[in-house]
């Protein structure tokens, strides 16, 4: 079989992906009350989505041999081949409907269980961040790297409030404590794709968050990993794809943070 050429397909994967994010954003302040369904507790769903997600799948199914999803809106069809796609159609879309400008397209490729391929595309900012394994990481074309600073009093962390499971916020309160006290600030953006890339591009020096699922983390850990940073979960191992527990930090403060995760987690 002809080897892929990750870096071309890549630049078709970005090109499809802007070309949905344009879809999205055409619908933006569009999205009624009543075109609104809660999947479960907090889980907000509406046919901006699926409509994405629709298009994406369509034409993802395009350019890798027999490729089987995982997808935000479709989990039925998830049958594993080789090549997979890992797809959040809108990461963020409580923000999307409340009209907050802060959600991303996430399109992961993975083959044999290793994500090979990453493309966030933060639609209001229309920035493309991508990466390929062992190709690098980047926003519109440049290339990005985890920011270069000395202690966790310099960092700016990113994370998300607990909205769906609520069994461990004492311990999650605890660790927000800690990094209130010994980092510059925190922030919550609503898209765990849009944080692991802004991790990626040096904005912020960690990301921590659980109960996100796959298609949340799958591009934006691979961008994170290829511009230097470290993705774990929340015992410094390497399940936060399917765990449900991810870190993304900036090697130069991995081993304090991580410290700080720990001891609030137990
Ligand atoms: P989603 O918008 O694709 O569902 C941020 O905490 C992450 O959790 C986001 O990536 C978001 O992905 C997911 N999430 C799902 N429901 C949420 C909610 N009610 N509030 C915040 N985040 C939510
Ligand atoms: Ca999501």
């Amino acid at each position: 079989m002809k080897t892929i050429n990750l870096q071309e397909l890549t630049n078709r994967v970005t090109s499809l992906v802007r070309e949905v994010g344009g879809f999205i954003l055409g619908e933006y302040g569009k999205v009624g009350e009543a075109q609104i369904s809660e999947k479960d507790h907090n889980m907000l769903v509406s046919y901006v989505d699926e409509e994405a997600e629709d298009r994406l799948i369509a034409q993802l199914g395009e350019l890798v041999p027999n490729p089987s999803f995982l997808a935000e809106e479709s989990e039925s069809i998830d049958l594993k081949t080789d090549y997979r796609w890992i797809i959040d159609p809108l990461d963020g879309t409580t923000n999307f409907l409340h009209q907050i400008p802060c959600f991303a397209i996430s399109v992961a490729l993975e083959y044999k269980d290793q994500i090979i391929l990453g493309v966030v595309y933060e639609i209001t900012r229309d920035e493309m961040f991508f990466a390929w394994d062992g190709g690098g990481a980047y926003l519109n074309g440049r290339p990005i790297q985890v920011r270069q600073i000395k202690d966790l009093g310099e960092s700016l962390i990113a994370t998300g409030f607990p909205y769906h499971d609520y069994s461990r916020t004492e311990a999650y309160c605890q660790v927000l404590k800690q990094l209130m006290r010994q980092t510059r600030g925190i922030r919550r953006m609503g898209s765990a794709a849009t944080d692991l890339a802004y991790v990626a591009a040096g904005r912020f020096d960690a990301f921590f968050e659980y109960s996100l699922s796959p298609w949340d983390v799958a591009a934006g850990s691979l961008i994170a990993r290829e511009a230097g940073a470290i993705v774990c979960d929340f015992s410094g191992k390497n399940d936060y794809l399917f765990g449900e527990e991810i870190i993304a930090v900036n090697p130069a403060i991995k081993k304090v943070f991580l410290e700080i995760v720990q001891e609030g987690f137990g």
